[in-house]
């Protein structure tokens, strides 16, 4: 029998849903147009006031917020409750601009754990559970996010955080988790290294909620196979709390959006305009109950699907597809956020040229990246040590920016292709 963590909300018709929409949304924007300076300069540009927002319906004559608002208003000028009753920060990686940083109040943070707790208990979660996080702990909202989902479900929670793949085996043994959460590329490496080591009769997993990056059908299986459990997708973004926004229920079809706290838009990415359930196109969260952060017409830029098609599970709240792409050029490798151009600043700032490529590639299950950069032509007649030694640097320092590790390979001058049109910086291979 299917079990809900909130049946009366999960399970609850559309009117109500509509109705809760409607009247928080109404609520949200009178909340950020008394509390936020900023949003209230860019509603007036629009000619509109509260008053002009009754409902749902209206919801498209409010501006857009996008990441540049966000850089523009960094830190505090999209916070709409004073610092005094702000009780967290979470945030992303990446350079000042790039960076995210979320601010929640303690009621932000218990809604944040109960759209968490939905998701374990959609997975079969319940207190009889060990649940096994490896989500990094920290800024990251992995971690944070699916630990306190875990403790309200009840689990016994192993906060794991990322990496030390033999402590996560031994504890995963010893202490005989049932679900994994992790990111779907770690819990792909950690697969393979049970299957290695022949410990596959030890594992007691059940389940995995995978998410913070793309992920395929076919990776889907392999996980699924090689670990004997039922693989479940979780979506969210640290602009609008973190993991949970959306989780995937039995029927594996889509993730459920947890409409009481988001109003999801479809919409053109180079309009805006916005298109009917079933088009695809990129998706927009206006987050209703938010008090310290709430962002209205978030354009999260990635593209998908809506639908509102009965699901077997017995939830009533909209389904999403997995995230089809991107309508900008952030690439998630390792579960991080990387733009391209932060990696360019670090070449240039290290004095290589411009001529460089990034190849992202997934080789067994796990993201690889590549920077090929041209050498400064003073230094082509270096000596191979020396060469290496520059190469080191860079790893270095394109580690310190981004947070993960890239294969740097200096290349000779003029050896990269040079485009006639717009240059091929980013070469994607990964199939997802
Ligand atoms: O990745 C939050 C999260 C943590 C989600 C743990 C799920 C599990 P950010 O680092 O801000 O937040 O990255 C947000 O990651 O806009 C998507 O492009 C991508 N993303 C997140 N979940 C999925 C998913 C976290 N299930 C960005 N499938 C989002 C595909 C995903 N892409």
């Amino acid at each position: 029998m299917e079990r809900y963590y909130q049946k009366e909300i999960e399970t609850a018709d559309y009117e109500q849903i509509l109705a809760w929409q409607n009247e928080r949304l109404v609520k949200q924007v009178r909340h950020v147009w008394d509390n936020v300076p900023y949003y209230r300069a860019k509603m007036e540009e629009k000619g509109l006031t509260p008053e002009d927002i009754r409902s749902v319906d209206d919801l498209h004559k409010l501006p857009f917020l996008s990441k540049d608002d966000l850089r523009d208003a960094y830190p505090y000028g999209l916070l709409a409750k004073p610092l005094k009753d702000c009780v967290r920060i979470q945030s992303t990686s990446g350079t000042t601009g790039r960076r995210v940083v979320a601010f929640y109040t303690q009621h932000d943070i218990d809604l944040w754990e109960d759209c968490c707790a939905r998701a374990i208990v959609a997975a079969g979660g319940t207190e009889e559970d060990v649940c096994h996080v490896c989500y990094g702990y920290g800024l990251f909202t992995g971690g944070p996010g699916l630990n306190g989902g875990s403790h309200k479900v009840g689990c016994l929670t192993l906060p794991m955080s990322s990496g030390n793949t033999e402590r996560q085996l031994q504890f995963m043994i010893d202490l005989e988790a049932t679900i994994l959460c992790c990111t779907p590329s770690y819990a792909a490496y950690l697969a393979e290294s049970i299957h290695e080591r022949g410990l596959r009769d030890q594992i007691k997993l059940k389940a995995g909620i995978f998410g913070a990056e793309a992920w395929s059908e076919e990776m889907r299986r392999d996980i699924q196979d090689k670990l004997g459990i039922k693989a479940y997708d979780i979506y969210g973004l640290t602009e609008t709390s973190g993991p949970g926004v959306s989780f995937e229920c039995s029927e594996q079809t889509g993730m459920h959006i947890n409409e009481d706290h988001f109003i999801a838009e479809i919409i053109d990415p180079d309009t805006g305009e916005v298109l009917p359930e079933g088009s695809k196109g990129e998706l927009v969260f206006t987050a209703i109950t938010k008090e310290a952060f709430p962002l209205l017409r978030y354009r999260t830029r990635d593209i998908c699907v809506l639908s509102r098609k009965k699901c077997s599970c017995g939830r009533t709240h909209i389904k999403m597809s997995k995230p089809m792409g991107r309508s900008d050029d952030m690439l998630i490798i390792k579960g991080v956020n990387v733009f391209p151009s932060q990696i360019e600043t670090v070449l240039m700032e290290r004095g290589y040229p411009a001529n460089y490529q990034i190849v992202v590639d997934r080789i067994n299950n796990s993201d690889t990246l590549d920077v090929m950069v041209e050498m400064p032509p003073e230094s082509a007649t270096n000596n191979a040590e020396t060469i290496a030694a520059m190469e080191k640097k860079l790893v270095s320092s394109l580690k310190a920016m981004l947070g993960i590790y890239a294969q740097v390979h200096l290349v000779e001058p003029k050896s990269i292709t040079r485009s006639e049109g717009k240059a091929v910086r980013v070469i994607d291979k990964r199939k997802i």
